[in-house]
């Protein structure tokens, strides 16, 4: 009995983050760049059916069990699967603006204050050169770690667990922001669920 991966739910309407995120970019963003990597990673995995009973986030964590001739694609739409469904929830309207609780004290422990591990993250986010995303992680040592990673690579195949994500691939902002990523960066956190990146945290740690 082998279940396949299949495309989230938004959870949520294509316009419920504008301005900072506009309609278009989200229905295609979910229900094209999202949907074809579910596809993509579907197709790779029939070569090794076993791995539909695992979790993509273990499959992430164990990159090097995938038999090697679909690594590469398990890591590019595995990745970008996990990435995506991960990402609209942290971008669901309603939540809290700003984290609370145990995290904001890891957050100001780390980064001196919440303005601060922002600027942290931005920067990871405007400078990651190319397709990418920037991470809020736990580390293997539970301490909060800012960094990108290229393509659609996981901060579980590292051993780490994301708390926070942003999408820089150009497909995420072109429509709106065009060549101008820093603005998409800045509008992100206008629309941060942090409660969903805190359940993430909390679940983690
Ligand atoms: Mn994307």
């Amino acid at each position: 009995m082998t279940e396949k991966f299949v495309l989230p739910e938004l959870g949520y309407e294509f316009s419920a983050v504008e301005p900072a995120i506009d309609a278009q970019t989200m229905e295609i963003h979910h229900d094209k760049h999202h949907a074809g990597y579910v596809t993509n990673l579907n197709a790779a995995l029939e070569k090794a059916p076993k791995f539909f009973n695992h979790s993509i986030e273990d499959i992430l964590r164990n990159l090097n069990d995938i038999p090697e001739d679909i690594r590469t694609a398990v890591r590019n739409n595995g990745g970008g699967h996990a990435n995506h469904a991960m990402f609209w929830k942290l971008l669901s309207p309603g939540g809290k603006n700003v984290p609370g609780g145990h995290l904001l004290k890891e957050i100001d422990s780390v980064f001196g204050n919440y303005d601060n591990f922002m600027d942290v993250f931005s920067n990871a986010a405007k400078t990651r050169f190319g397709s990418g995303w920037a991470w809020l992680v736990l580390d293997e040592n539970k301490k909060l770690q800012v960094y990108s990673t290229a393509n659609q690579d996981s901060p579980y195949s590292l051993g780490h667990v994301p708390v926070l994500g942003l999408d820089v691939w150009e497909h995420a902002y072109y429509l709106r922001y065009q060549n101008r990523r820093p603005d998409y960066v800045k509008a992100f956190w206008t629309v941060v669920n942090w409660d969903a990146a805190d359940g993430f945290y909390q679940a983690a740690r």
